[in-house]
């Protein structure tokens, strides 16, 4: 029997920061992230003093993975820094061709993208910008201010998530602070697709 999505009414709590109700909530620490980070031993310094920091969480409503469907939420990156580079999502593609938006709603950051033939964008988003990432399009979101980086997202819900072409390969290019400047540099970890 095929399955029956009821329309519904679902609520972003701005102040919150929260999405009410939500199919699935998702906190990533440092221990979690460090394997995406271009600077690991920096990671390691903040953990081996007991420290494991919360970079960033999500709020995601899932009504179905049929096609046809769209999942949208609620990301809030922390402010901070690993090392000299700032936090960040760890960074995925999706399996299918699949776009997805992100709408900032409150503290500065960079979209930052990537394709298979390794050419990258970034995108600076502060609140009412809409960064698009294009089908085939990896991306990863970097918080470049002071304050929470928070954004509202939505993509197709067949997509599915690609995370080992970031963990093993990289980004091409990384976010870090330079003499107190936002900086987007070459990745020294970066592995080109083809090797
Ligand atoms: C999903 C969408 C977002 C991210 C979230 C965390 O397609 O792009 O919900 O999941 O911003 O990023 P990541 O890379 O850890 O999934
Ligand atoms: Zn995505």
């Amino acid at each position: 029997m095929s399955e029956t999505i009821e329309p519904r009414k679902i609520v972003i709590d701005l102040k919150k920061l929260i999405v009410e109700p939500y199919t699935r909530k998702k906190e990533v620490k440092l221990s979690e992230l460090k394997d995406y980070c271009a600077y690991p031993e920096d990671a390691e310094k903040i953990l081996a003093k007991g420290e494991d920091p919360v970079i960033y969480e999500y709020y995601e409503y899932t009504p179905t993975e049929k096609p046809g469907n769209i999942n949208f939420g609620l990301t809030i990156i922390y402010p901070g820094k690993i090392g000299k580079e700032y936090y960040m999502t760890k960074g995925h593609f999706h399996e299918k061709d699949a776009a997805e938006f992100y709408f900032c709603l409150k503290g500065k950051g960079l979209l930052l993208m990537q394709n298979k033939l390794g050419e990258v964008a970034t995108i600076e988003l502060e609140p009412g910008s809409l960064g698009y990432v294009p089908p085939g399009w990896g991306h990863r979101t970097i918080n470049t201010g002071r304050g929470k980086f928070v954004f509202f997202f939505a993509y197709p819900s067949d997509a599915g998530h690609d995370y080992m072409l970031v963990k093993e390969k990289g980004f091409a290019k990384i976010v870090i602070e330079e003499a107190k400047t936002v900086k987007i540099i070459d990745n020294p970890r970066y592995q080109k697709l083809s090797q």
